[in-house]
């Protein structure tokens, strides 16, 4: 526990709702639903008659190994947030212009058959026309993709591809291991070198960061790959601030260094590693040309620094990788995860349990989970509607119908995202959502960007007002999340309001009258039991300490895939958007721009709850001194962030935390909270990761000016 209090981004233990002394509390269990590697288990204190209940505690619960108690600034400030003013609380239907956020309040039973005939409307034309769009606003089970797929299949409204954050990485790793699955996140204590690759895991994965803590306590070296100088970039012993989007290069001179100091465990290779003229054999000759020279030109680092990292990533045991996906965000993403995902593979770091790497740990309950039951994919009844990326909903929006893309989206129901301050290029998903003749729902807690867009908003509850089950991506528990509380005002969990859509539409499978809690029952196979897991709160799937120390990768042969049907040999594709790549442009717009999380929101999640905002201040641009000289920009002072998709105005915060060349515009924020009206979205484009189709937020040219 301790390693945790020396965090600074550690909250209080407390929100500011104020005790009311004498009333009995009491104590549920529940699970943090944030899209975050974390997955904390949560203990949450209730306080107050049936009816008039307020929570007044949401911690850590100790007990649970992997969070230890601890929670983050966040969402140590959930009941800040479920309790908010600005909650909506009751169904709303738009009067004013699109985007004015011009709302009156309605009755459920009004609001749902008014939705109801619109979309009876539409599919009668064709149900595609209709699209869903979420992403994990919740990660749960239940009020992620239960009802609502249900509701969809049923409809036969167009698929979505949820490619908004870690398709690139998360398809290349599977690719590569067969699934997404690598090293416990407990055996990083254990380890002697910690590569910490494309995360700023204080701000996004504390938890992984508090066994790295302890492992460089009793002597481990921690070293950090990213473009900014991040607070855990400060707190590694080396760190390796290359330009976007060149790890693959990096990785690729790793090898080379391997190779030719014979640092190789050939033993492991010729029984793990894809053999043959595509196999290892392709990836060796490919590393060849990548001396560390070669690399550092491309990833504007110093040479000695990559010899460094290959001389103790070689030769130091066990040797652990977090990776994470802050560094699949660029046109190179998939193949980069791939070549890196191979690094472990060359050496046999695999052999000792806190040797290995871990990106998503989320393929290790593909065997225990059972999406089929809870989405009713059947439902679609042999029909097969065309898919939508989530990534290119800008696009998408404003094409018209055609033989290529189908019908023209005529109604989007939105739940779990906000797709207005979250999604690329936001002047053309405004002027999407702007469409008088889009029909959009939006079921949410707040007034978000997106929910201004809407012709209904419809409330939700909150985790605290729920119940749910949760898997997790960087840990390997299942966790539950009691209903700490009944809904606030008319809000309604998302299975509540797509069960009582279906009912409005008529539709009468019996499985649309399942209850949440026959939905948790349906959530997996036989081996998690759900009584169980009410009675303890969470249960750790049998996962073996060292899962690769004798290969076993779920792979058809079991063997580590180097070269992939369709994909070939992975290698170093430059950015979209660089000095390298595109000269022209980045002649007119010569810095790149990353747009990582700021560290108390989460994506834009908690931007709206005050305490958390009056943390991050106001949005910034982070640029470099010697870039700061050079456009004579005023630390503080107003600067406007630019390219050919728009402008952007924030605050510049001249800063080391920036490498020259590269600024850093943390996100992300609500466009009608900045300065202009816009966010950082108003700068990235909608080309697409080369594996994944996901979008490239961190493959970015842009000037800056002051304002
Ligand atoms: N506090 C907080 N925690 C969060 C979130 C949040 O918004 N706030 N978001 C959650 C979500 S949805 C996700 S997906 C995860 C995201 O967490 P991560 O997977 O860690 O990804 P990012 O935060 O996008 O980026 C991590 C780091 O990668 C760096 N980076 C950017 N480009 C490159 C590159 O080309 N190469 C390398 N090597 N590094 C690069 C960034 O500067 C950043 O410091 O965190 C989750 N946790
Ligand atoms: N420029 C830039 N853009 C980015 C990123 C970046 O790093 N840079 N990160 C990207 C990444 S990694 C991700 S994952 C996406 C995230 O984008 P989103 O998935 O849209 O995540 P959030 O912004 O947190 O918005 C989630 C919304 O869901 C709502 N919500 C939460 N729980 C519930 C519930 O139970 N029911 C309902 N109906 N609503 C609920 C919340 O109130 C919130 O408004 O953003 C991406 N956008
Ligand atoms: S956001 Fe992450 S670290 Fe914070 S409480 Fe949730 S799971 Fe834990
Ligand atoms: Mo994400």
């Amino acid at each position: 526990m301790s390693a945790t209090a020396t965090v600074s981004t550690l909250g209080p233990a407390a929100d500011p709702t104020p005790i009311t002394t004498g009333q009995p509390t009491r104590i549920v269990h529940g699970a943090c639903p944030h899209d975050c590697p974390d997955t904390c288990a949560l203990k949450v204190t209730v306080q107050g008659e049936p009816g008039a209940e307020r929570v007044i505690h949401v911690q850590g619960w100790h007990e649970h190994e992997t969070t230890h108690g601890a929670l983050c600034t966040k969402v140590s400030r959930y009941a800040e947030r479920t309790h908010h003013a600005e909650r909506v609380l009751h169904p709303l239907k738009r009067v004013g212009p699109k985007g004015s956020g011009q709302f009156v309040r309605v009755g459920w039973d009004e609001a749902l058959a008014d939705i109801a005939n619109r979309l009876r409307e539409i599919a009668a034309r064709d149900p595609q026309a209709i699209v869903p769009y979420s992403y994990a606003g919740t990660m749960g089970l239940l009020q992620g993709e239960s009802m609502a797929a249900r509701f969809f299949h049923k409809l036969g409204a167009s698929l979505l591809d949820r490619t908004i954050c870690a398709s690139a990485g998360g398809a290349a790793l599977a690719a590569t291991y067969g699934a997404k699955v690598g090293m416990h996140v407990q055996q990083f204590e254990h380890a002697r070198l910690i590569v910490i690759w494309g995360s700023n895991s204080i701000a996004s994965n504390l938890h992984f960061w508090t066994y790295a803590q302890r492992a460089k306590r009793a002597g481990a070296r921690l070293v950090c790959i990213d473009p900014r100088r991040t607070d855990t970039a400060d707190r590694c012993h080396e760190h390796l601030a290359l330009l976007p989007g060149t790890d693959a290069a990096l990785a690729l001179a790793l090898m080379h260094e391997l190779i030719v100091n014979d640092w190789l465990d050939a033993d492991y290779i010729a029984r793990h590693v894809q053999a043959g003229p595509d196999g290892w054999e392709a990836l060796r000759a490919q590393a060849l040309q990548w001396p560390p020279e070669r690399a550092a030109q491309v990833c504007g680092l110093p040479v000695e620094q990559i010899r460094q990292l290959a001389a103790d990533y070689g030769q130091t045991r066990p040797a652990a990788i977090r990776l994470n996906y802050g560094m699949q965000r660029v046109r190179g993403g998939g193949n980069a995860v791939r070549l890196i995902a191979l690094l472990p593979c060359l050496t046999g770091a695999w052999r000792e349990p806190a040797g290995g790497l871990l990106l998503s740990s989320s393929g290790w309950y593909r065997n225990v989970r059972n999406d089929a039951a809870l989405q009713r994919p059947d439902l679609l009844a042999g029909r097969r509607p065309r898919t939508i990326n989530m990534s290119t909903i800008g696009a998408d929006l404003q094409r018209p119908s055609s033989p290529d893309f189908g019908p023209q989206i005529e109604a989007l129901i939105v739940y779990n995202s906000n797709p207005v301050a979250v999604a690329p290029q936001s002047r053309e998903v405004v002027a999407g959502f702007a469409r008088e003749d889009l029909f959009t729902v939006v079921l949410e807690h707040f007034l978000t960007d997106t929910a201004d867009h809407a012709d209904y908003v419809l409330p939700a509850t909150t985790q605290l007002e729920h119940l749910d089950v949760h898997t997790s991506y960087g840990h390997t528990d299942v966790l539950i999340n009691e209903r700490a509380i009944a809904p606030l005002g008319e809000a309604l969990p998302n299975t509540e309001i797509f069960r009582r859509l279906a009912a409005a539409m008529g539709f009468d499978d019996a499985c649309f009258t399942d209850s949440d809690e026959q939905l948790a029952r349906q959530a997996f196979v036989d081996s998690i039991d759900f009584d169980a897991l009410r009675r303890h709160g969470w249960q750790r799937l049998p996962i073996a300490l060292a899962p690769f120390a004798d290969g076993g990768f779920p792979t058809a042969d079991g063997r580590v895939q180097v070269s992939v049907p369709g994909l070939g040999l992975p290698t170093h594709l430059p950015p979209y958007e660089s000095a390298a790549s595109a000269p022209e442009l980045a002649q007119r717009f010569p810095l790149a721009m990353i747009s990582p999380p700021a560290r108390n929101f989460l994506n834009s999640s908690f931007v709206n709850v005050k305490s958390l905002r009056d943390i991050e201040g106001e949005p910034i641009v982070e640029i470099h001194p010697d870039d700061a000289v050079a456009r004579r920009l005023v630390d503080g002072a107003l600067v406007r962030v630019f390219n050919d998709r728009g402008s952007y105005h924030c605050a510049a915060r001249i800063s080391n935390r920036a490498r020259p060349g590269v600024v850093n515009g943390l996100g992300v924020w609500w466009r009608k909270l900045g300065p202009r009206g816009t966010n950082v979205n108003e700068l990235t484009h909608q080309r697409l990761t080369d594996i994944g189709a996901a979008p490239c937020f961190y493959d970015v040219l842009v000037e800056v000016e002051a304002a």
